[in-house]
């Protein structure tokens, strides 16, 4: 694959329709400026404001480019919020679609046949495995990413964290919590 990669880059680059220090941009924009820390931060200011989170219930496009987080894959994007009742999943049965601006590029497992199969199949059975166990009364949703539409997960809250500053509370908001694969991190508790 490195090999294929690097033919096409040359073969592009020779024929003058890319340009390898844009490429080089583009590369170092999403393995270091871009990633689930600004996710993080979404789930944060809608924890800390209510007023910020009915906006990114109603309009998650706009409430997240408010704080700056736009751009590919992240042109329509739809949040949901977990509840004690519903627990949201976020899967791309088809390919791999994935909100790039706030949570980065996927993870490999989200871009395999099992998780992309499974998860709609037994979601409850894919999430044990990542170590959620839900009440059965909890209904899982499974939300099905497309080309059209991306989906951020805000995760529940954790209890004992009444004090804590918007930055301390993205501290707590890992990557999976959402995606719908993992809840948000207790206070104290190990990365
Ligand atoms: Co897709």
């Amino acid at each position: 694959m490195d090999l294929r990669v690097r033919a096409l880059e040359t073969v592009l680059t020779e024929k003058g329709y890319i340009d390898p220090a844009a490429l080089d941009v583009l590369i170092d924009t999403y393995q270091t400026k871009i990633g689930p820390r600004n996710g993080a931060r979404v789930v944060a200011k809608a924890w800390a404001d209510p007023t910020f989170h009915d906006w990114l219930l109603k309009d998650a496009t706009a409430a997240i480019a408010s704080l700056g987080y736009t751009g590919r894959q992240g042109e329509h994007m739809v949040a949901v919020a977990n509840t004690d009742d519903e627990h949201h999943m976020v899967v791309c049965t088809l390919c791999s679609c994935y909100p790039w601006p706030v949570l980065g590029l996927p993870p490999t497992w989200y871009k395999s046949a099992p998780y992309r199969s499974r998860a709609v199949k037994e979601p409850r059975g894919v999430l044990a495995e990542f170590g959620v166990e839900l009440p059965a009364s909890t209904r899982i949703r499974v939300w099905d990413s497309t080309a059209e539409v991306r989906y951020l997960v805000i995760p529940q809250r954790p209890d004992g964290t009444d004090g804590l500053s918007e930055e301390q509370l993205a501290d707590l908001v890992t990557r999976d919590s959402m995606i719908g694969t993992g809840l948000a991190r207790k206070p104290g508790a190990a990365p």
